[in-house]
């Protein structure tokens, strides 16, 4: 089994030639500390005092309390400055760690016998990193590490339940690693993972059948949007995927039957391999139906931008390995200043490279050199409360980086409504009681939001179905999609939906969401949902989600989930992007802080809800809500827009 080869490679590395730590420990404050007991770990013995840990430590960045102000100055339809992005140098500069930070850490680490020739700081100078052994560490953040075992996989990490920092350090740190990190939660695609019978409809029959299976051509007449007529060089979208969730060589047959204009056979997306990610043909194994999401996710968007170009970022690891990248080893390929220097952000959250494991991935972490879109797309997910809160904050802030350099970042809102689907069998669970720890449980009652669809500066996507079901037609509008299981409620979907127990309320959604608290305030306590007022709330907007025209394994489906409503909108702001390029315009970046402005350029949807955790959910209600969010485009209104915008 994999986790004995990964404890014998990560962990053997023992060693006794540091100096014992003189720690300077005086007003040591607790820093980090996990919420409840692990969820699928068991801990076990305390760590061996000489195993070598590879420790990180994240430098609080400079003017991040800015963020909002920064990123509104760029994308905010009022500013006086909107589209006028940042460069990349710029975005470096102005969140670059302050001197004394480094400095701050750096003599700290001296005065507890951490030598300065041991210190090496990240690219970026936002990672400060060295080897230290257990018992070196324990006096560092006055803790105690133990191994922990993967009740699952049987798989181990060497983590702590909570650290300290002196006082007077606190201010200069982020977070340390390895610490409380466990989870190593790999991202979950967002569709139903069971397939349903192929679909009797195998090609275009204009719009008599589109609530059974929904067409290019239905898209269009919905959203009321022509084929793609342009393909300038800078305009691209980028869908991300992750390992072992392939892309499949079903676009020729998809071409053939499913697009009105003729495409040639030959036309794939740039693909672009991060840390080992593969391709796969006709004679992969597919039996889990593991390359239905890449097929659904570029048959969408390619049919709605054809002839713009589409790039598929396959983040690696192997195939059927338990370590997959995370969405940070994606970050870390675009941005060689957010990488640490041996792999992974976090160890034992994000993978190392090169991986130990059999069929792992055996060349260096990627830092930088992957080509950045405009738009990117993206149907996985993780869950919120599985995360360390520091961990989501500096990624959340990554994204952030992307928006103020004009890119769209689109993440679905998830497949379980107001549940979360669980890593294991991709069933629905939900979270314990705050007095118990927010954690994930399977029969948990508190609703259990998404990561990180939770970060202000990502636009989430939730998913509607026409308006009367499979009777439904392109006048009758839509609704939340709702899609029970009647075998088994675990896999029931709706649209993922809810308020952060994480991120606080933008400024930009706020008199949308106080809207809906106020108007059709949800009739559940706080011990259900975050109820203050002052979260951050989610989707931000919603597209169809059911029943999408798929090729696979060269037969059609039916193919429904957030996933599929992701592309679609990445699809529509690739071409509200070309058509400001025609225009001599920009990309349009950060998305929401216009879209909230103009809920008018949107079909609202008030019917439905996303039931889960023994509830109902929240509904849909005239406004926004917290199951389809604004509603669906309106692409002329979208356009007239964004083309009145600078
Ligand atoms: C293509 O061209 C026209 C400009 O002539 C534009 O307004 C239109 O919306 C374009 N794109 C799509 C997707 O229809
Ligand atoms: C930590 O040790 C590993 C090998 O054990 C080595 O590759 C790495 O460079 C060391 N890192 C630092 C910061 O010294
Ligand atoms: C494509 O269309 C042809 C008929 O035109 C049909 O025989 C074939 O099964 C279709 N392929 C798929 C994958 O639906
Ligand atoms: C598709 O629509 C046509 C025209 O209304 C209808 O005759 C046909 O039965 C439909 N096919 C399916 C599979 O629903
Ligand atoms: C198909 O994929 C397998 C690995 O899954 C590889 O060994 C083989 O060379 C590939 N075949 C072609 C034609 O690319
Ligand atoms: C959830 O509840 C079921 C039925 O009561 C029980 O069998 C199962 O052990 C519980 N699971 C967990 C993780 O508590
Ligand atoms: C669709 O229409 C048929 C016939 O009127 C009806 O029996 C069925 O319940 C309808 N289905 C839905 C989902 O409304
Ligand atoms: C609810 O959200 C607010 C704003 O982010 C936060 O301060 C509060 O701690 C959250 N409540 C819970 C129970 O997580
Ligand atoms: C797909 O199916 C068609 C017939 O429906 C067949 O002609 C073609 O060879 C098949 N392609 C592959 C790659 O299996």
């Amino acid at each position: 089994m994999r986790s004995s080869t990964f404890l014998a490679a990560a962990f053997a590395c023992f060693t006794t030639s540091f100096a014992a730590p003189t720690a300077d420990n005086h007003n040591f404050v607790l820093h980090e500390k996990r919420d409840g007991a692990p969820h699928q770990w068991t801990r076990r013995n305390r760590a061996h005092p000489d195993e070598l840990l590879p420790v990180r430590i994240g430098l609080v960045q400079s003017n991040l309390h800015k963020a909002e102000e920064y990123i509104l100055d760029v994308s905010d339809p009022r500013s006086s400055n909107f589209g006028k992005h940042w460069s990349a140098e710029k975005v470096a500069n102005v969140f670059a760690p302050a001197k004394k930070t480094a400095d701050g850490v750096a003599d700290w680490l001296v005065k507890s016998g951490i030598d300065a020739g041991r210190h090496t700081y990240s690219t970026g100078r936002n990672w400060i990193q060295f080897n230290a052994t257990v018992s070196e560490t324990e006096q560092l953040f006055n803790t105690e590490y133990h191994y922990y075992e993967h009740d699952l996989s049987g798989g181990y990490r060497i983590a702590c339940d909570e650290y300290h920092l002196p006082e007077h350090v606190r201010e200069h740190v982020d977070f340390a690693m390895p610490t409380i990190q466990l989870e190593g939660m790999r991202p979950i695609p967002n569709l139903l993972p069971k397939l349903a019978a192929p679909s009797p409809i195998t090609g275009l029959t204009g719009l008599a059948n589109c609530s059974v299976l929904t067409t290019i051509e239905c898209l269009r007449a919905l959203y009321q949007f022509g084929p793609g007529n342009g393909s300038a060089a800078s305009n691209a979208m980028g869908i991300g995927e992750w390992a072992d969730f392939l892309y499949l060589p079903d676009l020729p047959i998809f071409f053939k039957n499913f697009t009105t204009q003729p495409i040639p056979a030959d036309t794939v997306p740039e693909f672009i391999s991060i840390d080992g990610g593969q391709t796969a043909n006709y004679s992969y194994d597919f039996a889990e139906g593991s390359g239905v999401e890449s097929a659904l996710d570029f048959q969408t968007a390619y049919s709605i931008i054809y002839p713009q170009k589409l790039r598929l970022y396959q983040v690696g690891d192997g195939v059927n390995v338990d370590s997959v990248g995370t969405f940070n080893i994606f970050l870390d390929a675009l941005d060689a200043s957010y990488c640490t220097y041996l792999g992974g952000d976090a160890p034992y959250v994000d993978p190392a490279y090169p991986d130990p494991n059999e069929g792992g991935y055996t060349g260096p972490l990627q830092c930088g050199g992957a080509p950045v879109s405009n738009v990117f797309s993206f149907s996985y997910n993780q869950i919120e409360a599985a995360l360390p809160v520091s961990y989501q904050q500096r990624q959340c802030h990554e994204w952030m980086k992307l928006g103020l350099q004009g890119v769209s970042v689109l993440f679905a809102s998830g497949d379980s409504g107001v549940a979360n689907r669980y890593n294991a069998g991709y069933e629905n669970s939900c979270l314990t009681s705050p007095e118990v720890g927010p954690y994930v449980d399977i029969n948990g009652t508190r609703f259990s939001p998404s990561f990180p669809c939770n970060c202000p500066y990502i636009t989430s996507v939730g998913a509607t179905e026409f308006l009367g079901g499979v009777n439904g037609t392109i006048a009758g509008g839509e609704m939340a999609v709702s899609d029970p299981d009647p075998t088994n409620a675990k896999n029931d979907y709706y649209s993922g939906g809810g308020f952060s127990n994480v991120f606080p309320l933008p400024s930009y959604q706020a008199s949308a969401v106080t809207h809906f608290l106020t108007k059709y305030p949800p009739h559940y306590p706080s011990h259900i949902y975050n109820n203050s007022g002052a979260a951050r709330a989610y989707p931000d907007v919603s597209a169809l989600g059911l029943k999408l025209a798929t090729v696979y394994l060269n037969h059609t489906y039916g193919i429904g989930g957030t996933s599929a409503s992701t592309p679609i909108w990445g699809g529509i702001v690739t071409l509200l992007n070309e058509a400001r390029i025609a225009k001599g315009k920009g990309p349009i970046g950060f998305l929401n802080p216009t879209l909230y402005a103009h809920p008018e350029a949107f079909n609202d949807i008030t019917v439905g809800g996303n039931p889960g955790c023994g509830s109902e959910g929240f509904k849909a209600q005239p406004g926004w809500d917290p199951v389809t969010g604004l509603g669906t485009p309106i692409y002329p209104k979208l356009e007239a827009l964004f083309l009145s915008l600078p």
